[in-house]
């Protein structure tokens, strides 16, 4: 009996066609090969590549000789731009808000969404890891991982991992340094922003809970606001209907979290009027210093200083 049930496991392995080492093409990267390149790339991704073979890639791979489905002109523009030298550098804040700064992660993207074999996918990502901007290289992998054929069965860590500094607040991540440097192991408590006297403080919890922020982030890079069907060769279904489900989701599940720590619903927002509630992130870049504060009572404004 035991005998029969392992010969219907085996047979069902064989059958179900991406049941663990599956190839692009005969030949071509197992997943295992794949996820551990994927791992590998983002692996303490403000430092020097540790894995010999991406390492070596990134030496070696020249994208203008990869295999992509469009005949190469992602790569010709991407590398146009950094011979050019008009890429963002390395070691700079980097905000997917800044149009520039996006352009040149979306190049990226594109570079690696037309790649059409794991080859030119790794070496495109090991070469473009040492000389494009960390946080432009970070957004453009997780998007193209995410949307890429290649990819599919490729599960990407956490973004809490990879840049924690985005996600928690700035005297956690000094805690965190200074247990690193004189290498003494430290259980860091975080607390939320704000002080206790302000009401708000009472909902931290919900706003900056780490995971609620992680599955929002990969919403977002799920159903990107820059998705253009014709550009990126395939329609995203409902992009409107999901967006509007989801914040609306997040929105009244804020206000009942309000309503339980006896604080009014969120207020409407008007453009022609003040808000009166100011903010301090707490949070940093990695490079560039502290995110702005909101002070309390300020008007709208258009900053135009990006
Ligand atoms: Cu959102």
């Amino acid at each position: 009996m035991k005998l029969l049930l392992l010969c219907a496991l085996v047979a069902a392995a064989a059958a179900w066609p991406n049941f663990g080492m599956m190839a692009d093409s005969p030949g071509g990267a197992s997943d295992a090969q794949k996820q551990h390149d994927v791992n590998s790339v983002l692996w303490k991704v403000y430092e020097d590549i540790r894995d010999p073979h991406l390492k070596q890639l990134s030496e070696t791979f020249d994208p203008l000789s990869g295999h992509y489905d469009d005949d190469g002109v992602s790569a010709k523009r991407l590398m146009k731009e950094l011979n050019d030298h008009r890429l963002l550098k390395q070691k700079h804040w980097f905000s997917l808000f800044n149009t520039k700064q996006r352009q040149e992660a979306l190049m990226l993207y594109d570079v690696l969404e037309h790649s059409t074999d794991w080859e030119t996918f790794a070496g495109n990502a090991a070469f473009f890891r040492v000389r494009m901007n960390e946080g432009e290289f970070v957004y453009a992998i997780y998007a193209a991982v995410i949307h890429s054929p290649l990819t599919q069965h490729v599960v990407l860590p956490p973004l809490y991992e990879v840049t924690p500094h985005l996600f928690t607040n700035s005297e956690v991540i000094q805690e965190a340094y200074k247990a690193k440097m004189t290498q003494t192991a430290a259980k860091i408590k975080s607390h939320f922003t704000g002080s206790k006297s302000n009401p708000e403080q009472r909902v931290a919890y919900f706003g900056e809970d780490i995971g609620m922020n992680t599955h929002h982030v990969t919403w977002h890079l799920e159903f990107p606001f820059w998705w253009d069907d014709a550009h990126e060769n395939h329609h995203i279904n409902r992009k409107g209907e999901s967006f509007f489900w989801v914040h609306h989701q997040l929105t009244v599940r804020f206000d009942a979290e309000r309503l339980s720590n006896y604080l009014d619903p969120v207020d409407e927002l008007h453009w022609d009027d003040m808000i009166h509630e100011g903010f301090a992130p707490h949070t940093m870049y990695k490079y560039g210093g502290y995110f702005p504060s909101r002070p309390d009572n300020v008007n709208f404004e258009t900053w135009t200083a990006w």
